[in-house]
């Protein structure tokens, strides 16, 4: 599967609120997100499940791939597109042999970390944090631009860029070689979803 990684919305349960994910995804997708990853910190393995299996019918409508963190039991139980994981996952040689045909993205920090990520054949990478951020709880220390450049330049896999990216700082953020942005709060703590999202993407573009 060819992905397009320009605009990589993840989910975050705090930031939807009672807002119906389905209908959230829908929109950001008709406004230009190119990927979704469903991002479940602190829920039941039962409510993750349900979850994807309600944005999957939205992400399959729209032919967008859906991404699970961390969790790749969940991933193949759905047969979503693919798993994003961390260096405190399942060792990513793997998952890759648990998933041979799935999209499967890895979180880079540092340049080992993607030597490892390359080496065991991750599908992309996500560097970050770019900036600092509230989203995450104990993210690493940020990138800053000079950090992100350095290690897109040497990045043999699509990668893409995390952690603080808003509609102001996507173009400084592009320009360091990524081949999109991944966000959270700059489209789901948004007052207008749709709106943010055609403005990343016309930024990020
Ligand atoms: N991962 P926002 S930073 C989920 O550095 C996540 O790997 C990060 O949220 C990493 O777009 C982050 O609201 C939070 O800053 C991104």
């Amino acid at each position: 599967m060819t992905v397009d990684y320009t605009l990589y919305l993840a989910t975050d349960h705090g930031l939807l609120g009672d807002r119906d994910v389905r209908q959230v995804v829908a929109v950001a997708i008709e406004n230009g997100v190119s990927v979704v990853q469903l991002r479940e910190k602190g829920e039941s393995t039962r409510a993750f499940h349900e979850a994807g299996a309600a944005i999957l019918s939205v992400t399959r409508h729209y032919g967008v791939p859906l991404i699970i963190n961390d969790r790749v039991d969940i991933m193949l139980a759905l047969d979503a597109d693919g798993v994003h994981i961390g260096r405190d996952d399942l060792p990513l040689a793997t998952v890759r042999a648990l998933a041979p045909d799935k999209i499967i993205g890895y979180s880079v920090n540092q340049p080992e970390h993607l030597a490892t990520a390359v080496a065991n054949g991750a599908d992309y990478v996500g560097f970050g944090p770019v900036f600092s951020t509230t989203t995450k709880v104990a993210a690493s220390a940020p990138l800053g631009l000079d950090g992100l450049r350095e290690l897109a330049l040497d990045c043999p896999i699509p990668c893409v860029a995390i952690g603080g990216i808003q509609v102001e700082n996507a173009a400084s953020v592009v320009a360091c070689g990524v081949s999109g942005c991944c966000v959270i709060s700059a489209i789901l703590g948004a007052p207008d979803v749709g709106s943010a999202c055609q403005d990343l993407r016309r930024t990020i573009e």
